[in-house]
């Protein structure tokens, strides 16, 4: 690893908060797109809410309270969709959204209160709309931008198969070409300027998967030289051990280990040994520098809410989320899981969040809320190294143990059970301040314990 690069300090300390922001608030109907249907209905694959970043900013304080200390934002910039990863101008926050000037003000907002933001990259491919892809559109070989992209033939082909490479092959998305420097450069500038210009903290990369490794690279490296504490992060779904061998991320969305809470918490398909061991696996798999430095989510705006898959269980809900305040990595909450916002998969994973608070799960809010607070009091939990102290039946104990103090995290998801309580002490409850003594300690059915003890006296 080169000079500064590497990933931030801050990562491992953040409360991620993920918002689609068509969805999460309508601070400014007057931009609203046009067709934008009441708020709190049931999304289709076509619908605008009128979401924008103004009325990200006018919840900021709800965040505050929660103990949100980091944004990802979906796309945001100018682009037909909601979910705007079609992007038309890369420079233009969209109007909908409130445009540059609502952008201008969020990160000031969130830099007075040591907050942080990190915007959705979208450098695979753009929009049709682009103004690039239409000049080919409209000039065919003449135009300058025809090797900005991957035309097989002499002329653009839309029906009924694109002769274009375009994502996933959805015409309305076709892909940057790459292999020219030209492409290279206008993408690079595009990281540039949004970091330095506007300020963001960092960039989600979409789709790094389809992305050439090098060009990752490139925009790792251009995003460090002006922000050496820029976080880059990429989604992606599968094992993301090359992307930290070739030093062109930070961390990703952590997918596998989302997928491990699914079978275990929701699911309840794995066993607690079967979950442990699939925890050793992704942790083995990374460098522990990296692993500190994971997005750690249990749902996205592309996957189905996870109270959903637990049927509408709120105490799963909360062990999960449980397991990501006290697991190393930086826990994400995906807007609304806090108050028991439900879906299935994509669209409706992006249904509105409800403001009106007699709709909220409070169990959920009160609970998530008191354990970010447990983690920033602690700091094993966010930078202790990970021990599996037990693993059997539908329950898992761990020790996060560094910077002076031990935390010993219980997750049961079966019936009342008893631990084995480590030796030494004193131990206390790290949210009731209870001092637990004795050689075993009780677990609640679907509850969780967390102890701590000062370090050195085993
Ligand atoms: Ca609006």
């Amino acid at each position: 690893m080169d000079g500064c690069e590497g990933p931030p300090e801050w990562v491992q300390d953040a409360v991620f908060y993920q918002i689609f922001p068509d969805r999460f608030r309508n601070g400014d109907p007057t931009s609203d797109p046009p067709g934008t249907v009441p708020w709190g209905g049931l999304p289709d694959r076509h619908s605008f809410f009128g979401g924008d970043l103004w009325g990200v900013l006018e919840k900021l304080n709800y965040l505050v309270d929660l103990g949100v200390t980091a944004l990802y934002l979906t796309p945001i910039f100018k682009a037909p969709t909601n979910h705007k990863y079609d992007t038309q101008d890369y420079f233009q926050v969209d109007p909908a959204f409130g445009g540059n000037e609502a952008l201008r003000a969020l990160v000031s907002a969130l830099h007075s209160r040591g907050m942080r933001l990190v915007l959705d990259g979208v450098f695979n491919h753009c929009g049709e709309v682009h103004p690039f892809f239409q000049d080919v559109l409209a000039k065919g070989r003449a135009s300058p931008y025809w090797d900005w992209f991957t035309i097989w033939g002499e002329e653009v082909i839309r029906e009924p198969e694109p002769n274009y490479a375009c994502w996933a092959g959805v015409r309305s998305m076709p892909e940057w070409n790459h292999k020219n420097p030209k492409v290279r450069g206008y993408l690079l500038s595009v990281v540039r300027h949004w970091l330095t210009e506007y300020g963001i903290d960092g960039w989600r990369l979409d789709t790094v998967e389809y992305l050439p490794p090098d060009f990752v690279r490139e925009v790792y490296r251009a995003a460090k030289e002006v922000r050496p504490d820029a976080y880059v992060l990429g989604e992606v779904m599968g094992m993301a051990a090359s992307w930290f061998k070739h030093g062109a991320l930070d961390g990703v969305m952590n997918y596998r280990l989302r997928d491990g809470l699914a079978a275990f918490f929701a699911r309840g398909e794995w066993s607690a040994e079967e979950f442990a061991q699939h925890l050793y696996a992704i942790r083995r798999s990374y460098p522990p520098v990296n692993n500190f430095a994971m997005y750690n989510l249990v749902g996205s705006h592309d996957v189905p809410r996870f109270l959903t898959l637990c049927q509408g269980d709120r105490r799963r809900l909360i062990l999960a989320y449980t397991f990501l305040f006290t697991y190393p990595g930086a826990p994400a909450i995906y807007y609304g899981d806090e108050v028991g916002l439900a879906g299935g998969g994509d669209p409706d994973c992006r249904r509105p969040f409800p403001w009106e608070e007699s709709a909220w799960e409070r169990e959920i809010l009160f609970s998530l809320r008191d354990l970010i607070r447990a983690r920033k009091a602690s700091p094993a939990l966010r930078r202790g190294l990970f021990r599996l102290w037990e693993a059997r039946g539908k329950l898992i104990s761990f020790l996060r143990a560094g910077e002076g103090e031990e935390v010993l995290v219980a997750l049961n998801l079966g019936e009342e059970e008893t631990i084995k309580l480590p030796g030494g002490g004193p131990w206390r409850d790290l949210l009731s301040g209870e001092r637990v003594s004795g050689s075993r300690f009780a677990v609640s059915a679907c509850g969780f314990r967390l102890l701590r003890r000062a370090a050195g006296r085993a």
